[in-house]
């Protein structure tokens, strides 16, 4: 199939999940445009099968912020009409499936079906905000197929939108050959001396991630076992979590990274996660630590209980309960059989529910059932 992709090219679990998505279907056969402001973080736009259409912006005085929406869908166009694609799947509502459906009517009488995967926070925090509510909806309901990356997301996404079209659920996926635990001591060495437990924070930096909290966690745990805290990524809230760090005299111990290409590279030395968000559609870095034999502890929110079993491959608990978090976190590093348990139990887990080899078919026989309806 020819295929249209358009998601954010930026850091961020839906930019991750739609370019992997892409590449791995390239490696099928298919061939894949992506179409999006820049080119996504993790695609090499030279492999076979991969092509990218950068959409440009037009300015123009009169103009004081910029037409994104409308020189998406007219790039849409122009590469669905010249690329011959089969249909467009674009990840993250806001504002993609709007252009999707721009470009879908303006290529009337020719049909080209729509796909809308929705990852979280397009209808948590700002699809179900007023000022956009109204046309996420539509857009959503426009499209002609649905798809959501967790069980709680897609009942949510049903519920909040009152929508008559069914919703799939298609969940994340992790590479696991791609995501392991190292065997090589002297990567660790990189990070922590040998005596001390390696404690991965993965976000975006953004309020709903709690990363302040992840702190907090750490300086608990520090005061019962030695362990250095990496925080991986940028945003809103690294600031206030540095401040933190440094007022607790814990600078030594908490390194941040800041964004990073290979977090694969970093989860494969991770000891634990710890995820304290408020809310978690899925929690896609909680996969990829579990790929990497590291438990996790993480809030008992949204979609993680899908991903994270109690007791088996980490620990959930109620967001901002600190000390909880603290104390499971202690219990399980402190106990090397249960960790090696754990790890081993949630490497499982990701490899029998979660691998890209038993998720991108169910892709495939998506698009082919939207595109024959569409015939
Ligand atoms: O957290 C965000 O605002 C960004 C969003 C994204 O684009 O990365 O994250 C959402 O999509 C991920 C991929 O499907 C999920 O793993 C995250 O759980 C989800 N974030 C939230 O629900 C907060």
């Amino acid at each position: 199939m020819r295929i249209g992709i358009t998601c954010y090219p930026t850091y961020g679990g839906s930019g991750v999940v739609a370019t992997e998505i892409g590449k791995e279907l390239a490696i099928r056969g298919h061939e894949i445009h992506f179409i999006s402001y820049a080119i996504p973080i993790k695609l090499d736009a030279t492999s076979e099968g991969i092509y990218f259409h950068e959409v440009e912006m037009l300015n123009y005085p009169l103009f004081e912020h910029p037409h994104y929406t409308l020189a998406l869908a007219t790039k849409m166009a122009d590469v669905a009409v010249h690329h011959k694609l089969d249909l467009l799947h674009v990840h993250y509502a806001i504002p993609h499936s709007v252009s999707a459906y721009l470009a879908k009517e303006m290529l009337r009488p020719r049909k080209i079906p729509v796909i809308t995967t929705l990852h979280g926070t397009d209808i948590t925090l700002v699809g179900n905000d007023r000022s956009y509510l109204p046309i996420t909806r539509f857009s959503i309901d426009r499209s002609d197929g649905v798809t959501a990356v967790s069980e709680f997301l897609r009942k949510l996404s049903s519920q909040e939108f009152a929508l008559q079209k069914p919703i799939v659920l298609i969940p994340n996926f992790v590479n696991c050959d791609v995501f392991q635990k190292t065997q090589d001591a002297n990567h660790r060495k990189k990070f922590a001396s040998a005596d001390e437990k390696i404690i991965v924070h993965i976000s975006n930096f953004r309020p709903v991630k709690r990363v302040t909290d992840v702190v907090e966690i750490f300086d608990e745990v520090r005061h019962h076992l030695p362990a250095k805290l990496l925080m991986v990524g940028d945003g809103p809230e690294r600031y206030n979590a540095e401040c933190l760090s440094r007022n607790k005299g814990l600078s030594e111990k908490v390194v941040f990274l800041g964004k990073q290409d290979s977090v694969a590279e970093i989860l494969s030395v991770a000891d634990l996660l710890l995820l304290p968000s408020e809310n978690e559609s899925f929690g896609l870095v909680a996969l990829e630590a579990m790929a990497c034999e590291a438990p996790v502890v993480a809030s008992k929110v949204g979609g993680l209980p899908e991903v994270i079993r109690e007791g088996i491959d980490g620990y959930l608990i109620a967001p901002k309960d600190i000390k909880a978090m603290a104390s499971r976190t202690v219990e399980i590093l402190s106990d090397p059989e249960k960790h090696r348990k754990m790890g081993i139990n949630a490497r499982k887990f990701a490899m029998e529910k979660f691998c890209s080899t038993k998720i991108i078919p169910l892709y495939e026989e998506y698009y082919h059932q939207i595109v024959n309806l569409n015939q």
